[in-house]
């Protein structure tokens, strides 16, 4: 589910936890209907046209106020940002020929307004207990707080497997980095994994968000599971890209335009990172490759990345800085005593892990 950002701001304005949602809540409860437009004030004289007769309140926006005007016939006006009541039992009168796909006159009004208008209009149905958001062509249905509270722990589960996964292969590349033993499927393999992980996230967003308050938690775990995949994947498109990009903004576009693949296949990947002449996964096994020491230096020796580049030239890969001492560190510029002593450490940590298993 891929929401566009304008619609997805709408869809905030009502989630869980807001005035607005308390009081669509209880107009579902009720069995009312509602068809409520959103514009601003200054707005209204412009669509005088289209919203006729009624009558005239500007009042604070509540809860319980819009309840009670829910009960009367005609739209209730409210201003964009929810703080007011502008008008009630107000008769919408839009460009009929504008289409609609809507059967009864209050959807089938809310929907062109909307279109008619650019604004939010929402529809509540008397009779099917649905909440209906219309934003220019736009038309989206509240969800139900409890499939969505299913859907989104699924992801979470999914998500969190996939993240094991991804650690593993990250321990496992780290192991074949010191000891020279990469080859083009261990890196195809592990930016797909984390890509993966990227895509859960984006299709599960929209429903954190929809859920408002009742998300917190979600929102929360969704961040810490996620926290630090994209800078992992533009480091690793760095290492072992056939030459070096240098700028991370290609690397940032290459991820890109791998989440928009709709499957991530190796070849396909490897070819994004610039392997033109793979043409079956057996040659990707025994593609040797090396790091250049991007992820090492920046993700696990948290050095900056002007200085990373210095280092990169100096060494040219990961296995040759593995064995680079003290004092050749030093010799790069931007590393002192304690870059140098950032960099030994990260290397002797993964060394440990080798010689542990
Ligand atoms: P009640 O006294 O509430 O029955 P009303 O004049 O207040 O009548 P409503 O706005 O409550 O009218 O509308 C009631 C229904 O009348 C809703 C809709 O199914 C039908 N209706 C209203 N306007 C039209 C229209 N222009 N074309 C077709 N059906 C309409
Ligand atoms: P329900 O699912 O029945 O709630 P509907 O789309 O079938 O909605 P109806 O024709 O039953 O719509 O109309 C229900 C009410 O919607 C009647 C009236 O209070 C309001 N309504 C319909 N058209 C307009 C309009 N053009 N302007 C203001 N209010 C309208
Ligand atoms: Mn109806």
């Amino acid at each position: 589910m891929l929401i566009p950002q304008g619609l997805l701001t709408k869809i905030k304005l009502l989630a869980p936890g807001t005035k607005l949602r308390k009081a669509l809540d209880d107009i579902v409860l009720a069995n009312f209907g509602a068809l409520i437009v959103f514009i601003s004030e200054e707005k209204m004289e412009d669509y005088a046209e289209i919203m006729q007769a009624g009558f005239r309140l500007d009042i604070p926006f509540s809860p319980e106020r819009l309840y009670e005007l829910a009960k009367m016939d005609g739209a209730i006006i409210v201003d964009e940002n929810v703080t007011k009541i502008l008008a009630a039992n107000v008769h919408l009168v839009p460009d009929a020929s504008i289409p609609t796909s809507e059967t009864g006159t209050r959807h089938r009004t809310a929907e062109r307004v909307a279109k008619q208008t650019g604004q939010l209009v929402i529809a509540v149905s008397k009779r099917r207990n649905v909440i209906s958001l219309y934003y220019n062509n736009y038309k989206y249905i509240i969800n139900d707080i409890n499939f969505l509270i299913t859907r989104v722990n699924q992801a979470l589960n999914t998500l969190e497997k996939y993240r094991q996964n991804f650690d593993k292969m990250l321990l496992n590349i780290d192991i074949l980095e010191i000891e020279n033993r990469v080859t083009l499927i261990d890196v195809v393999e592990i930016i797909n994994k984390g890509v993966e992980i990227l895509k859960i996230k984006d299709e599960i967003d929209p429903y954190v968000i929809e859920l408002g308050v009742e998300g917190k938690l979600a929102s929360m775990q969704l961040t810490e599971i996620v926290v630090d995949v994209e800078d992992i994947l533009y480091n690793l498109v760095l290492d072992y890209y056939s030459v070096d990009l240098e700028i991370e903004e290609k690397a940032v576009q290459i991820i890109e335009t791998l989440k928009s693949y709709k499957e991530r296949r190796p070849i396909s990947t490897a070819r994004l990172l610039g392997y033109d002449d793979v043409a079956n996964i057996n040659q990707l096994n025994d593609y040797h490759v090396q790091s250049r020491g991007y992820r090492l230096l920046r993700n696990i020796a948290k050095i900056p990345m002007t200085i990373t580049h210095n280092v990169v030239k100096a060494f040219g890969n990961v296995f040759s800085l593995s064995n680079a001492d003290f004092s050749a560190l030093k010799e790069v510029e931007g590393i002192g005593e304690k870059r140098a002593a950032a960099i030994i450490d990260s290397i002797n940590s993964m060394r440990n892990r080798i010689s542990q298993k």
